[in-house]
């Protein structure tokens, strides 16, 4: 009987600065001066973002919070892909990629103070409230992706997940339908490692995410996921060949979550210096510092005076979180259901009481 190779090897895997600043000029995307250091505001805009959640936490003005400190790149890499009219299906890590397409900055703090309207997204975007079932979104991604096809329309629909979320038949089903059934649809993986304290090593005995992607005869790439024009270059080959052959396209993105899972957690109870430190030193902003200083597109003034804009605009946002009128009780079930099944408007009645005779 005749043997021969189903596929050669494995995925392609992309890096093109690496975490020391070096790189080879040709693979650098075709950017101009002024993309290339939105792509550095928008992270520093996530880690400021991040920072500012963080402390909100601690004194108590949010519950709790999921750092995406260390995944910047990720997002916003992707992000300036993307065009209006994209649809998002996210996790509950994505805050980066949902302030980047223009969600205000306090919907989001709000929707980690518990409060429903943080999730009432203006007209125009398309974002589905982050998904806090694991991997439940990607199958949501999906059947946008799906109706996108079939309504032959130029936007894609992208899932979020992370490397935990990949575990989930969620995940199999969404990228079994999504290649049948041609789904315009970008499967983001951002593996930072973790799935709250189990190690990537435990997850799963495949050496990548990206060739997930293989059975389901789906393209995919590997990519250093702390390198944003890495994250830049791979999200516009898979965009631009998603738009162009409606089939979906998967994109494992290689990176660290640099704290705790949420603040209800302590990652030191589960992760050496060792490893954090090795980690540090692939911060994705300071590898990027380095890149543009290089070609003279950043220095110290400047990014002084866009810390500070960043920081003004930060603390404008949180004083509009905290002036929203109080949230009704009903909120709890008015956003599920367009309409109401019996159990739920008995509750809502109740609630309404309750709400009339507290004032
Ligand atoms: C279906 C389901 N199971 C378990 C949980 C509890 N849980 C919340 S986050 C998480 C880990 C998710 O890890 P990963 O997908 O890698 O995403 P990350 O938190 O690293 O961004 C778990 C198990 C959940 N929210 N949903």
């Amino acid at each position: 009987m005749a043997r021969s190779k189903i596929f050669e090897g494995f995925v392609e895997r992309l890096e093109i600065v690496d975490y020391e600043g070096r790189y080879d000029e040709k693979e650098i995307p075709k950017l101009s001066e002024d993309s290339l250091f939105k792509l550095y505001e928008l992270m520093l805009k996530m880690r400021m973002f991040d920072q500012k959640a963080l402390n909100l936490q601690r004194q108590g003005r949010i519950s709790t919070y999921g750092s995406l400190k260390g995944q910047e790149a990720c997002q916003s890499g992707l992000a300036l892909n993307l065009k209006k009219g994209d649809f998002l299906a996210p996790s509950f890590r994505e805050h980066g990629i949902m302030m980047a397409i223009g969600i205000p900055l306090h919907n989001i703090y709000a929707s980690w103070k518990g409060d429903e309207r943080g999730n009432l997204f203006s007209e125009g975007i398309n974002c589905l409230p982050p998904s806090i079932p694991v991997g439940s979104q990607l199958l949501h991604a999906t059947g946008i992706g799906m109706a996108l096809k079939f309504k032959n329309k130029d936007e894609i629909a992208v899932g979020f997940g992370g490397d935990g979320a990949t575990s989930e038949g969620d995940f199999h089903e969404a990228l079994n339908f999504a290649s049948v059934f041609g789904a315009r649809t970008l499967f983001f993986i951002q593996n930072n490692q973790y799935a709250i304290s189990l190690p990537f090593a435990k997850q799963t005995n495949a050496r990548s995410i990206a060739q997930k992607a293989l059975s389901y005869e789906m393209k995919s790439i590997q990519v250093d996921g702390n390198d944003v024009l890495a994250v830049y270059k791979a999200s516009k080959e898979a965009i631009d060949y998603i738009r162009k052959e409606s089939k979906p396209y998967l994109i494992e993105c290689v990176t660290y979550r640099m704290e705790n899972h949420t603040t209800s957690d302590d990652h030191t109870k589960y992760r050496s210096k060792e490893e954090i430190e090795f980690w540090l030193k692939r911060d994705p902003i300071e590898r990027y510092k380095k890149f543009l200083t290089s070609k003279g597109i950043l220095n110290e003034a400047k990014e002084k005076s866009l810390t500070s804009e960043i920081q003004k605009w930060i603390e404008e946002e949180v004083e509009i979180l905290e002036n929203m009128p109080k949230p009704k009780p009903t909120d709890i079930v008015d956003y599920v259901y367009s309409d109401l099944p019996w159990y739920l408007k008995e509750e809502r009645e109740f609630l309404e009481k309750e709400e009339k005779n507290n004032g």
